[in-house]
C-alpha cells in the first residue's frame, strides 16, 4: 500500500515534533526529525556564530533520506524547507503559533536574547510560510493554527482524513 510523504515545517516551537510523532503513531508512518538526524550523524558543515547554531549539511541530509522518501509514508519535521527535493512531498503543512504562546514555549526551552527575538520575528514575518510557497506548489501548502491542545487534535483529525483519502485515490 503506497503512503504519502508529509512535510511539517514552521518556526521552532510551533509544535512540529508533537504533531509529527502523534501523527506517525496514528497513521502507522515513519517520523523523521531532521534536526535530531543531523545531530546524531553530525551532518554539519560549520558553525554559525551569529545565530549560535551548527550549519546543516543539506546535501548529506538529502542523501541519507533519499531511499526512505522514495518508499513513501514518511513525516519529515524541520524548521526549513527550501532545500528538500520538491518531488519528495505530497503535502506540506506550515504550523503557525501566536506570539504570546510561542514566546512562552521558547522561553521555557531556554531561549533568550537574540535567539528568542529572532525566532519570534521569524514567526511574525511568516518566513517559513513564504519559504514553503516558494518551494512547493501553492495547492499543496497549508497553514495550520497550533496554539492549543484543541488545535493539535483538530490538526491530527484533518491530516488523518487527508492521508486516508490520498491512500484511497492512489492505491
Ligand atoms: P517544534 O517541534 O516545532 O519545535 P514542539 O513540538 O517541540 O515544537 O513543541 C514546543 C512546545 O509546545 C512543547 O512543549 C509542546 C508544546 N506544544 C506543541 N503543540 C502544542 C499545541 N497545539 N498546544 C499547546 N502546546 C503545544
Amino acid at each position: 500500500m503506497r503512503r504519502p510523504n508529509v512535510l511539517l515545517t514552521g518556526t521552532p516551537g510551533v509544535g512540529k515534533t508533537t504533531l509529527g510523532k502523534e501523527l506517525a503513531s496514528r497513521a502507522g508512518m515513519t517520523y523523521v526529525n531532521v534536526g535530531d538526524m543531523a545531530k546524531d550523524g553530525e551532518l554539519y558543515e560549520g558553525f554559525d556564530e551569529e545565530y549560535d547554531c551548527p550549519i546543516l549539511d543539506e546535501d548529506r541530509v538529502i542523501d541519507e533520506l533519499e531511499d526512505k522518501m522514495s518508499e513513501g509514508g514518511v513525516i519529515v519535521d524541520y524548521h526549513g524547507c527550501d532545500f528538500f527535493p520538491e518531488r519528495w512531498f505530497h503535502i506540506v503543512f506550515v504550523l503557525r503559533t501566536e506570539n504570546s504562546f510561542l514566546y512562552d514555549r521558547l522561553e521555557s526551552r531556554g531561549y533568550k536574547g537574540k535567539k528568542l527575538q529572532d525566532n519570534i520575528q521569524c514567526e511574525i514575518f511568516q518566513t517559513l510560510y513564504e519559504e514553503a510557497l516558494l518551494s512547493y506548489r501553492e495547492e499543496i501548502v497549508h497553514q495550520l493554527p497550533s496554539n492549543t491542545p484543541e488545535d493539535l487534535e483538530r490538526n491530527l483529525d484533518q491530516i488523518m482524513q487527508w492521508i486516508e483519502q490520498w491512500m484511497k485515490d492512489n492505491n
